[in-house]
């Protein structure tokens, strides 16, 4: 299994696996997802798999494997082809939630341990829109590391250094520039042998160019940009997963626009201002319309101008909002704590100084 363990296979899975051993079944990770089937690396190769019986008829759609996932197969050797039969339970899903899409889940990939946030220091650079992506990251259970790239072009690097710390104290920065091999280095000493990092970010800000880099060979379209950053062209447009030289899994994906997310404020409200609009009318400013008496939403949702589904709905996502928001003040409050630790430590340190003079 030593290929597979490159390709980040673990006692997690290994366990699962058990049950489907001794049916000559075979396992395998999706490496890239085509229209209607799967590149699944294996352990002597990479075949092409389709997915088979209750797969074909799952109901929802993040049932069906993505990139990153671990497949259950029969393989047929001869033909470089396999059969795939299950999906094995995820460690982690990347995902987005788009709140106008009914709030329907959409897998980006599976199996992540670290998510590399890119944003271009030229343009792209946005400490809000950074910490939507955080945000999204960590409730997937994975680990945030940010990366400001094409430091070559931008004169105050050091500044958006500060406002990134300042804002997530905990989060590790790495800055890249193409055109320098060191920078590179030191992404690449932050990949660790048999974990799965995946690059996300918006269009043109350099994912494909660092993991051509990382690499070491042009494996990646990336489309040539002079001026700025691109918009509406996208060079990437599938998510691949690939295995480094030294042991990492990195994941290249198509930038994303419009990770307004389910967290964005206008994003929320918009969808839903026929509710606001009712909330005005609530007895309680704060009011969570579960519970409360003299509550406007609750009463259009008993004389029926107000859908059920509309209303579970929008509880759902409230709820999901509230969470996030303690996720963030979560992190706000470890960036207290440290600020403190640090203010004790220097009042200690003056304190000892004091005594000994
Ligand atoms: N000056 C400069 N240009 C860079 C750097 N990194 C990437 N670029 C250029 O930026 C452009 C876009 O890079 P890509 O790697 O294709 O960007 P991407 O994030 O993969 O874009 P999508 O695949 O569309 O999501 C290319 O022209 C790169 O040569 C850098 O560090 N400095
Ligand atoms: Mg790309
Ligand atoms: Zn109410």
């Amino acid at each position: 299994m030593e290929k597979l363990f490159n390709y980040g296979w673990n006692p997690f899975f290994e366990e699962q696996f058990e049950e489907f051993k001794n049916n000559g079944l075979q396992v395998g990770r999706v490496i890239k997802e085509n229209k209607t089937n799967y590149l699944v690396a294996t352990e002597n190769e990479i075949i092409v798999a389709e997915i088979t019986g209750k797969l074909m008829f799952a109901n929802d759609q993040s049932e069906l494997p993505k990139t990153g996932d671990w497949v259950v197969m029969n393989i047929f050797e001869d033909e470089h082809k396999g059969i795939i039969h299950d999906v094995l339970e995820r460690k982690t899903v990347l995902s987005r939630k788009a709140v106008d899409k009914k709030a329907q889940e959409q897998i980006i990939a599976a199996n992540i341990d670290y998510a590399f946030v890119v944003q271009s220091l030229n343009e792209n650079y946005n400490i809000n829109r950074l910490s939507r992506y955080l945000v999204m990251i960590y409730q997937c259970g994975a680990e945030p590391i940010v990366i400001l790239s094409k430091a070559d072009l931008c004169d105050d690097v050091e500044s958006k250094i500060d406002e990134v710390k300042n804002n997530f104290p905990e989060v590790k920065i790495i800055i890249t520039n193409i055109n320098d091999p060191k920078s590179i280095e030191v992404l690449s000493h932050n990949i660790e042998k048999g974990k799965t990092y995946i690059f996300i970010g918006s269009s043109g800000v350099g994912k494909s160019s660092l993991i051509n880099e990382l690499i070491g060979e042009e494996k990646q379209k990336t489309i040539e940009i002079r001026e700025s950053d691109s918009r509406g062209r996208h060079a990437t447009t599938s998510r691949e997963l690939f295995l480094l030289q030294d042991g990492g899994i990195v994941i290249d994906t198509p930038g994303m626009r419009g990770i307004k997310l389910w967290f964005s404020d206008d994003g929320f409200s918009n969808t839903f201002d026929d509710f606001e609009e009712l909330s005005q009318n609530c007895k309680y400013a704060d009011c969570t319309h579960i519970h409360e008496t003299d509550c406007a939403v609750l009463e259009a949702l008993e004389n029926g101008t107000l859908q059920q589904k509309k209303y579970d709905n929008y509880i759902k996502l409230h709820k999901e909002q509230k969470y996030l928001e303690t996720l963030v003040d979560h992190n706000a409050y470890l960036a207290e704590k440290r600020k403190w630790k640090e203010i004790k430590k220097s009042y200690d340190k003056h304190f000892k100084n004091k005594k000994r003079h």
